[in-house]
C-alpha cells in the first residue's frame, strides 16, 4: 500500500466554546510528538503551522444562541482554504485542533473535492445542534449540523456551497449525550447511530466493521472526525465537556486499527485537546497514540 504523504494543520481556535484552553491544543499535540510517529511510520510529513484565529480578547459576542458566529465563520473559511490546498496536491489533511466547530472548515475544504463524502463522527456528543436548538449558544455543538446544511447560513455555507454531505453516509460512534433537538434530527434523517449502549452491546469490532460499510459504500472519500471526548475522561481527562461512560482506550485503538486496515480514511481531524484541563499532557498522547494506530501502527 502506498503511503500518500501527510500535511498536518494547526487550527487553534477556542471561540466554538466556553473554556479556554482548547486553543493550545496544536502546540499539545505537536509536544506530544505526533509528526515523529507518522516519520517513523514511513510517511513523508510536512507541518504547515497554524491557521491564525481570533481570541476571545478581541472579540465579542454578538449572538448569545450562535457565540462568535463571525470569527468561528471566518476562521473555518480559512481552514477550509487551506485544507483544500492540501487535497489538491494530493496529501492528507490532517488537523490539530481547536474546539470542534472546526469541524465546519476541515469538511467544506475535504467535501469540495469528493462526489460523495463519508464522515465517521467519533464523540460523546453528536454536534447536532442549530442556534435554535443548543442549549449552550457554542458553536462546536453544531458542526455536525452544520456539515449536512442544517443551520445558521454563516456556518451551512461555509467554502461557498451546501450541504458537504448527506446523512446517509454519516455515522456517529461513542454517542452518549444528546439533546432533544438532536434526538429529533437523527430520527428525522436516519442517521446511523452508534451509542455507547451499541458498544457495549455488539462490542467495538463489530460497531467499527458495521460504520466502516455505511460509511464507504456509495462515497469516494472518507473523513474522521475524532472528539478526544469520545473516549472515557479517564482517559481523556483535557476535554472541555468530559461525559463519563466513554469509549476505552483499547477499543479506540481497535477502531483506528480497523479503519488503518480497511484503508478509507482520506482526511482527519483530532479535536478538544485542552492541556488546562489536562495530567501531564495525557491527552495529546492519546491522540498522538491513535493516530499511529490509524496510519498503521502495528503491535508485532
Ligand atoms: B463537542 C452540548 N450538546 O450543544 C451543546 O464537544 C454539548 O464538540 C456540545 O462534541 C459538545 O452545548 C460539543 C450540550
Ligand atoms: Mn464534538
Ligand atoms: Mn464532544
Ligand atoms: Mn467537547
Amino acid at each position: 500500500m502506498k503511503k500518500k504523504p501527510i500535511s498536518i494543520i494547526g487550527m487553534p481556535l477556542d471561540l466554538g466554546q466556553g473554556r479556554r484552553g482548547v486553543d493550545m491544543g496544536p502546540s499539545a499535540i505537536r509536544y506530544a510528538t505526533a509528526q515523529d510517529e507518522l516519520i517513523k511510520l514511513g510517511y513523508e510529513v510536512e507541518d504547515l503551522g497554524d491557521i491564525l484565529t481570533s481570541s476571545p480578547e478581541s472579540s465579542v459576542i454578538e449572538h448569545q444562541n450562535l457565540k462568535y458566529l463571525k470569527e468561528v465563520s471566518l476562521a473555518c473559511e480559512q481552514l477550509a482554504d487551506s485544507i483544500s490546498k492540501v487535497v489538491e496536491r494530493d496529501r492528507f489533511p490532517l488537523v490539530f485542533g481547536g474546539d470542534h466547530s472546526i469541524a465546519i472548515g476541515t469538511i467544506a475544504g475535504v467535501a469540495k473535492h469528493y462526489e460523495n463524502l463519508g464522515v465517521i463522527w467519533y464523540d460523546a456528543h453528536g454536534d447536532l445542534n442549530t442556534g435554535e436548538t443548543s442549549p449552550s449558544g457554542n458553536i462546536h455543538g453544531m458542526s455536525l449540523a452544520a456539515s449536512l446544511g442544517i443551520g445558521h447560513p454563516a456556518l451551512v455555507r461555509c467554502g461557498g456551497y451546501a450541504p458537504k454531505v448527506r446523512p446517509e453516509n454519516v455515522v456517529l460512534v461513542g454517542i452518549r449525550e444528546l439533546d432533544q433537538g438532536e434526538k429529533e434530527l437523527i430520527r428525522e434523517l436516519g442517521i446511523r447511530v452508534f451509542t455507547m449502549h451499541e458498544i457495549d452491546r455488539l462490542g467495538m469490532a463489530r460497531v467499527m466493521d458495521e460504520a466502516i460499510h455505511i460509511v464507504s459504500k456509495n462515497t469516494d472519500g472518507v473523513h474522521l472526525s475524532l472528539d478526544l471526548d469520545g473516549l472515557d475522561p479517564k482517559d481523556c481527562p483535557g476535554v472541555g465537556t468530559p461525559v463519563p461512560g466513554g469509549i476505552s482506550y483499547r477499543e479506540s485503538h481497535l477502531a483506528m486499527e480497523m479503519l488503518a486496515e480497511a484503508n478509507k480514511i482520506t482526511s482527519a481531524e483530532f479535536v478538544e485537546v485542552n492541556p488546562i484541563l489536562d495530567q501531564s499532557n495525557q491527552t495529546a498522547k492519546v491522540a498522538v497514540a491513535l493516530i499511529g494506530s490509524l496510519f498503521g501502527k502495528k503491535i508485532l
